[in-house]
């Protein structure tokens, strides 16, 4: 029997390391009274606001905690005909870039905004991996307010990281590529003489959000991964992962997988300030675009920049140190103390901690083991902590609790791993439905974290949920982390592949005076018609503008003739609506295009190119009222040339239209 006890579990154990990466046994990991922990009541709120990067689709989703809820998806690098952005006339130029207009990115990484390292629920930032940008979201109005490009990045992957007051918001490119002013039309092989990799500073106003690019650093060229900003005593310090050291362009996975160790880059922000202010730094020509979205025009603008200064860290030897670091590092954390720097390779069987004060001392001390293409290299011993031995298989990413423990997510592995800070001993595991990418405790990235739930943000869910066909829902996993064993409480799916995600305590969020509408006297729309008296169509040339209103439950005019082929049609629609949660929507059959969702207080712009002779409907499409069915208009369209007068009307039926507003 004993015999049989003992084999019974050498197979358990066998089968645990043959499985360690897909872990099958889920039942026990739910323990009885995990739904009493995530369950939110029908009408209650929820404890956190979770911000979640969509990953390839563009987006970025907001979930409450602890239920899983979703309460929003915000488009931002991606058009949404749900919401019309990128549709309507007044959004088009957020996606402007100066390659095009860019209705798609991938966007890994959700940033809050903070002060005194604290979150502060004013805006939240995003990145788009694809065409480089970042973008600001305002949290007043949880959509996106601005939007700037990155010259001479490629890869925008090391993004968007912020420093303690917001000072910046800082973007690493992951391609290295020739810049901007530079031939790029160079032979690949050529990487190690031509390609460079830029670090850009986007400073934020304090007071608006603001984004402009303060300076960029330029590097050798290799591929920056992720970064963080150093906080309390590493204030005015940013630390970088990057891999491919070996500056491969084929086949990185072998080939750039070659060295034991990479780098940790320790950027002495303050000092590339001084550099700049004392005129080191060299404007350089290049082109991007900055669009803002404008909260009393209601539209938003796009404007090409044409230059942008650069300081290169191989001349000015003190704004950059790289420290070893093994195995193609990714996640590069740093703990609420600032003391700690964690790097994570993901091909390494250990996880090194790095110390603040070791590398000011060794740099200092000049410890150093030569340089790597102008930048001073620490030596390892002399910024080490000390090194987490056998954590587990593939480190990602650590997240911090502000209780001395740390949080690594294990790719490889499957599962999250709990680690004192100070002593480096794991303390607890638990496994995860499947790989896990990113952590998040809320404010984990901060001085001070809100320690009760860590989410795990999956790769693969396979068998978590009823299948779909071959594409499966993506996957977040909550863990209640306030006792000594981390607990299971929750699967709920995401919007796209999730990435990095944050989360802050929801009255950080809700008083940071939310807004419940637009003010329709505050209106600055070119077109807004703030009342039905003002609403009318005007003619220049071929393009027919219609000044709309929207208020339950009709349009103001609901009829128009006098459209001819050939003709433009913009419906500049007003919601005239004065309460919270009362949108209109605005649809045209035919229209290639999507609809408009107009909030109180707002205008917004279909464009309607008519592709034939005939009668067209137009509706609402928001279930306003009651009477919401009855919401409709038709608008007919003429041969092109032909002699029917333009004419709108509310209220009257044929055959009375009217030429004048109506009464
Ligand atoms: Cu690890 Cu793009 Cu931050 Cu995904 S990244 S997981
Ligand atoms: Cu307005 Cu439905």
């Amino acid at each position: 029997m004993k015999n049989q006890i003992f084999s019974f579990f050498a197979v358990i154990a066998l089968f645990l390391s043959f499985n360690a990466c897909k872990p099958k046994n889920t039942m026990s990991a739910v323990g009885g009274d995990a739904a009493a922990k995530a369950y939110v009541a029908p009408g209650k709120y929820d404890e956190y606001y979770n911000f979640v990067s969509g990953g390839f689709s563009g987006q970025m989703s907001v979930y409450g905690l602890p239920s899983g809820r979703l309460l929003r998806v915000i488009p931002v690098f991606s058009v949404d005909p749900e919401k019309g952005y990128g549709y309507s006339e007044e959004t088009k130029p957020m996606l402007n870039t100066s390659h095009c207009f860019v209705p798609w990115d991938d966007l890994h990484h959700t940033e809050l905004s903070q002060t005194n390292g604290e979150i502060n629920g004013k805006w939240v930032f995003a990145n788009a991996n694809n065409t480089p940008r970042v973008a600001r979201v305002d949290l007043k109005t949880f959509r996106t307010a601005e939007i700037i490009e990155l010259p001479n990045s490629a890869g925008n992957h090391s993004s968007p990281f912020g420093t303690e007051n917001s000072e910046y918001i800082v973007a690493g490119t992951r391609f290295s590529v020739p810049a901007d002013n530079a031939n790029g039309d160079v032979p690949i092989n050529t990487y190690k003489q031509n390609f460079k990799g830029h670090i850009s500073f986007i400073s934020i106003k304090p007071e608006n959000g603001a984004m402009d690019i303060a300076f960029q650093i330029k590097t050798p060229g290799v591929n920056f991964d992720l970064a963080r900003c150093g906080r309390a005593k590493s204030h005015g310090w940013f630390f970088f992962s990057c891999y491919n050291t070996e500056q491969a362009n084929s086949l990185l996975e072998v080939n750039a997988s070659q060295k034991d160790k990479d780098f940790v880059m320790a950027v002495n922000w303050k000092k590339a300030e001084e550099y700049l202010k004392a005129g080191k730094g060299e404007k350089v020509k290049t082109k991007y675009a900055h669009n803002v979205y404008n909260e009393s025009t209601h539209t938003a603008t796009s404007e090409m920049r044409n230059e942008v200064t650069v300081l290169d860290a191989s001349v000015l030897k003190d704004i950059c140190y790289f420290i070893p670091c093994p195995k193609s590092p990714h996640g590069c954390d740093v703990d609420p103390t600032g003391e700690y720097i964690v790097g994570s390779g993901k091909l390494a069987a250990l996880i090194p901690v790095f110390s603040f004060d070791k590398i000011q001392k060794a740099i200092a001390d000049k410890a150093f083991d030569g340089d790597y293409q102008g930048i001073p290299v620490i030596k390892y011993e002399a910024a080490l902590y000390g090194e987490v031995k056998k954590p587990g298989l593939g480190p990602l990413h650590t997240e911090f609790d502000g209780k001395g423990n740390a949080y690594t997510s294990f790719f490889v592995s499957s599962e999250v791993v709990r680690w004192n800070i100070k002593d480096l001993k794991v303390v607890d595991r638990v496994p995860t439905f499947y790989s896990v990418g990113h952590l998040c405790v809320p404010g984990g990235n901060t001085r001070k974290p809100s320690p009760k739930y860590l989410i795990a943000y999956n790769k693969i869910t396979k068998d978590r949920y009823l299948p779909t066909g071959p594409e499966l829902a993506q996957s977040a996993q909550l863990y209640d982390i306030s006792g000594d064993k981390m607990q299971l409480i929750l699967d709920f799916p995401t919007i796209g592949e999730p990435h990095y995600a944050q989360a802050a305590p929801a009255e950080i969020i809700r008083n940071n005076g939310q807004l419940k509408l637009y003010k329709i006297d505050e209106n600055k729309h070119q077109y807004a018609a703030k009342g039905e008296k003002e609403s009318k169509v005007v003619r220049e040339g071929n393009k027919v503008h219609v000044y709309m209103t929207s208020i339950r439950s009709h349009f103001s005019p609901d009829n128009i003739e006098g459209v001819r082929m050939g003709d433009e049609v913009y419906f500049h629609v007003t919601n005239l609506e004065q309460d919270w949660d009362v949108p209109h929507g605005f649809a045209v059959k035919g229209a290639a295009n999507a609809e408009l969702l107009i909030m109180p207080g707002e205008t917004q712009t279909l464009k309607w190119v008519p592709d034939r002779v005939g009668m067209f409907p137009m509706y609402c499409t928001d279930f306003c009222s009651a009477l919401h069915q009855e919401m409709q208009g038709y608008i007919r369209v003429s041969p092109a040339g032909s002699k029917t007068p333009l004419v709108y009307s509310l209220g009257a039926q044929s055959p009375a239209p009217q030429t004048s507003a109506p009464k």
